[in-house]
C-alpha cells in the first residue's frame, strides 16, 4: 500500500473515531477540536530604541549596563513581552512556572503563572536580592532573598497581573501574570503562537506593560492556525 493511501486511510479512520465519540456523546479527543492561534505583536509607529539603565551597585556581578525591557521594539517593529490571552479558555495545567535572577536582572521579564499555581524564585547571582510583589488580590511578597538562597517558592491563587522589584537593586522589575486563560508571551520579534485552542470564535485580550490592553476576536478552525497581527501603539 501506498505511503499516500495509508494516510488518507488513517485519516478516515482518526474522524471516523472522533465522528463516533460525537455520536456516543462522548468528549472528542483534544485534536479533533481544536486549533491554534499564531502571529506577531507589532508596534505602530517608529521603532523606538531600547533603554540602557546605569548599574550603580554590585557592579563585579551586574556589569555596568542593564537593558531596560520595559519596551523592546524590534527593527522590524515586533514587540517584546506582550500577553496574549483567549479569554475564558483554560491553558494547559501546567502548575509551575520559574523566574530567575541572573546578572541582576529578572528572567523572563514577563511571567505566567496558573491561578493556584506556583512560582519557582531562583537566584543565581549569589548576592542579596528582595522578591517584592506590589500585587493587590493575591499577598504581597516582600521576602529577602540572600546569596546562598539559590530558591524560594511561591503560590499566586488570584488571577491578577502586577509587577515585581527588588529592594536591593532598584532598576530591576518584571511582571507576574497569574492566569488560567490559554496564554503565551510574545518572543524577541513579537511572534507568539497558542495552541489547543477550541474551534470557535474567541477573544483575544492582549496586554503590554506601557501600551496597554487590547481585544480582538479571532475565529479558530479545527487543525488550523488563525494567523493575526496585533497592532499597539503609545497611548
Ligand atoms: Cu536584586
Amino acid at each position: 500500500m501506498d505511503l499516500k493511501l495509508i494516510v488518507s486511510r488513517l485519516g478516515r479512520t482518526m474522524l471516523g473515531f472522533s465522528g463516533g465519540l460525537l455520536v456516543l456523546g462522548l468528549p472528542q479527543p483534544l485534536w479533533a477540536q481544536s486549533g491554534s492561534i499564531s502571529g506577531k505583536v507589532v508596534f505602530v509607529g517608529d521603532a523606538p530604541q531600547a533603554k540602557k539603565i546605569r548599574v550603580t551597585k554590585d557592579n563585579e556581578k551586574c556589569g555596568s549596563e542593564i537593558l531596560n525591557e520595559e519596551l523592546i521594539v524590534s527593527a522590524d517593529r515586533g514587540i517584546k513581552n506582550a500577553v496574549v490571552s483567549v479569554a475564558g479558555v483554560k491553558g494547559k495545567a501546567a502548575g509551575s512556572a520559574t523566574i530567575d535572577q541572573k546578572g541582576c536582572f529578572f528572567a523572563p521579564h514577563v511571567v505566567i503563572v496558573p491561578t493556584g499555581g506556583s512560582l519557582d524564585i531562583l537566584n543565581n547571582d549569589g548576592i542579596l536580592h528582595n522578591f517584592h510583589t506590589q500585587s493587590s488580590k493575591n499577598a504581597v511578597i516582600n521576602k529577602a532573598q540572600p546569596g546562598f538562597k539559590k530558591k524560594m517558592t511561591e503560590k499566586f491563587t488570584q488571577p491578577e497581573v502586577f509587577k515585581v522589584v527588588c529592594d536591593a537593586h532598584s532598576w530591576m522589575a518584571a511582571w507576574i501574570v497569574v492566569t488560567n486563560d490559554n496564554s503565551a508571551v510574545s518572543a524577541d520579534g513579537g511572534a507568539f503562537k497558542i495552541t489547543d485552542v477550541p474551534a470557535g470564535t474567541h477573544k483575544v485580550e492582549v496586554w503590554h506593560e506601557t501600551l496597554g490592553k487590547l481585544t480582538k476576536e479571532v475565529t479558530v478552525k479545527v487543525g488550523e492556525e488563525a494567523k493575526i497581527t496585533i497592532e499597539l501603539s503609545k497611548k
